[in-house]
């Protein structure tokens, strides 16, 4: 598929938090977003000025109430997707490490999930393809 050079792109940092089990989090969309229902890697928007790790420390404070240092994240792969209305880029980071209780302070249900479960999950279309690497890899 080719990208429309007319879209914006919309960068966006997400990250799969990996508990000692192997287990991976995901996150369900509220209604009232776009995309509601379906189970996201948590994350967001990237401000502009604000480096792509600072963003994801930022959201996962503010969604899942938890503190994540820069060290433990390591970049994983990209998604690229084309919505309706603006492109979306998104890396993915892995987390093994993190301080405090994941908390859904923004997100209708928080799941921890096999990875090879992951499948049974409706997810964004951007979030699909990373569920193979991430059963690939773990
Ligand atoms: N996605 C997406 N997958 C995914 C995330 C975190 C986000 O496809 N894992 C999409 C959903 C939205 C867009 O990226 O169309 C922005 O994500 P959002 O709304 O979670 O980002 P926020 O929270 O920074 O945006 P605001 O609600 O506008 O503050």
């Amino acid at each position: 598929m080719t990208a429309d050079p007319s879209l914006r792109t919309v960068l966006v940092v997400a990250v799969a938090l990996i508990d000692v089990d192997g287990r991976v989090l995901i996150a369900k969309r509220p209604e009232g977003k776009q995309l509601a229902g379906l189970w996201e890697f948590p994350g967001g928007k990237v401000e502009p000025g604000e480096r792509p790790e600072a963003a994801l420390i930022r959201e996962l404070r503010e969604e899942l109430g938890i503190e994540v240092s820069a060290s433990c994240l390591s970049p994983f792969v990209f998604a690229s997707h084309a919505y309706d209305d603006f492109h979306l880029l998104m890396p993915l980071y892995l987390c093994r490490r993190w301080e405090g209780t994941v908390v859904a302070r923004e997100h209708s249900a928080l799941a921890w999930v096999r990875p090879e479960k992951l499948a049974d999950y409706p997810m964004p279309p951007a979030d699909d393809p990373l569920v193979a690497w991430l059963r690939d890899l773990l």
